[in-house]
């Protein structure tokens, strides 16, 4: 058996990806990102994802949240839409909002699933029952990961293109292993996930590993431990979320996402440094990490 390929992520790879912008282009040509995110005490992660789609090149982005957290969603957010779902009445997602989101998603490009949820048991619910009839790649992160825990062959049954960006603790969840053997052999794990499960994963932490369900596995060097804080996946999500909206396929968008976001990470401790460095610094530097690549 051939031993799998073996990449390290470069900014000249990504150039490669993401041409810049032709003189006529127009919104439209950037993609639609629907992000369903957010429950009550985490707005600030839909916020984030959204955002950071929007700094990523997304055309137009649209945050999805429990109708009782809608208006502070409305007012944390200009550039980026919002709309409301039917919500359990405590600030989560019910059962019922699958079929919102499914109407939804006829004018979305992509979608966003899962930053601050919650696991509430609604939330679990409706997020195993969306997931096989979504027809749309799809970025799934945190909660929307979390809900899969136990029942993780509902990845197979996806039927687009699936990125799933777990941390370590994440990836247990889902394999029913602990962190420490995640973090023992990443690669073999990632590339695992992947073949398994037929989609992307990038599996986060020190030297994120993007494997592809054809068995390639891309390495990214960009990134510190300042970037170890609350929020700082959720920027991720977005990121790659953006840049499937912009063409790119789902290895391409999980390799550049992590590149990208590291380099963010990095230009913002050089100014924050690593001890004061928050998810909003990343978001912050992300176009200036943008340039550095197109
Ligand atoms: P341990 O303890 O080592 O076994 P959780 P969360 C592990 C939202 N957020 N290397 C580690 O496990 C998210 O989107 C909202 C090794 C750790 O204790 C989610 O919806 C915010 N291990 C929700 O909160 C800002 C690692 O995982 C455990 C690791 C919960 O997500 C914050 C923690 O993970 C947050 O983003 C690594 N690199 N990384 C907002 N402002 O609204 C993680 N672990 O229990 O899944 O909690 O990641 O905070
Ligand atoms: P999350 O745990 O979902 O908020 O994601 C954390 C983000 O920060 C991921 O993109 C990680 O790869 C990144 N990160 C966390 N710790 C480090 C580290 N020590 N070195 C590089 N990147 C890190
Ligand atoms: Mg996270």
């Amino acid at each position: 058996k051939e031993a799998p390929q073996r990449y390290l992520i470069t900014g000249e790879m990504i150039k490669e990806w993401l041409s810049p912008r032709p003189s006529d282009a127009h919104k439209g040509n950037f993609g639609r990102v629907l992000v369903v995110a957010g429950s009550r005490g985490m707005t600030g992660a839909a916020c984030l994802v959204g955002e950071a789609a929007l700094r990523a090149g997304a055309g137009l982005v649209t945050v999805a949240v429990p109708e009782s957290l809608h208006d502070i969603m409305e007012s944390k957010l200009t550039e980026v839409m919002t709309v409301p779902l039917p919500d359990t009445g405590k600030g989560h997602l019910s059962r019922g909002a699958r079929q919102n989101i499914l109407s939804l998603l006829d004018n979305a490009d992509v979608l966003a699933l899962g930053p601050g949820l919650s696991t509430v048991p609604e939330v679990v619910a409706m997020v195993r029952e969306l997931l096989p009839s979504v027809r749309i790649p799809c970025v799934i992160d945190a909660d929307g990961l979390n809900a899969l825990a136990g029942e993780v062959e509902i990845l197979r049954k996806i039927q687009a293109p699936v990125v799933i960006t777990p941390h370590p603790g994440e990836m247990a969840r889902l394999m029913d292993v602990t962190t420490r053997e995640i973090q023992e052999d990443r690669l073999s794990i990632a590339g695992k996930a992947a073949t398994i499960w037929n989609v992307v994963a990038l599996l986060k932490g020190a030297r994120t590993v993007v494997a592809a369900p054809d068995g390639a596995i891309y390495i990214n060097p960009t990134g510190n431990p300042g970037m170890a804080t609350g929020g700082s996946g959720d920027v991720l999500t977005g990121v790659v979320a953006a840049l499937i909206a912009q063409g790119l396929n789902p290895a391409q968008a999980a390799s550049a996402g992590a590149y990208v976001h590291g380099l963010a990470g990095d230009m913002g401790a050089r100014i924050k440094g690593m001890i004061g460095l928050t998810a909003g610094d990343i978001l912050f530097n992300l176009p200036a990490a943008m340039m550095n690549v197109v």
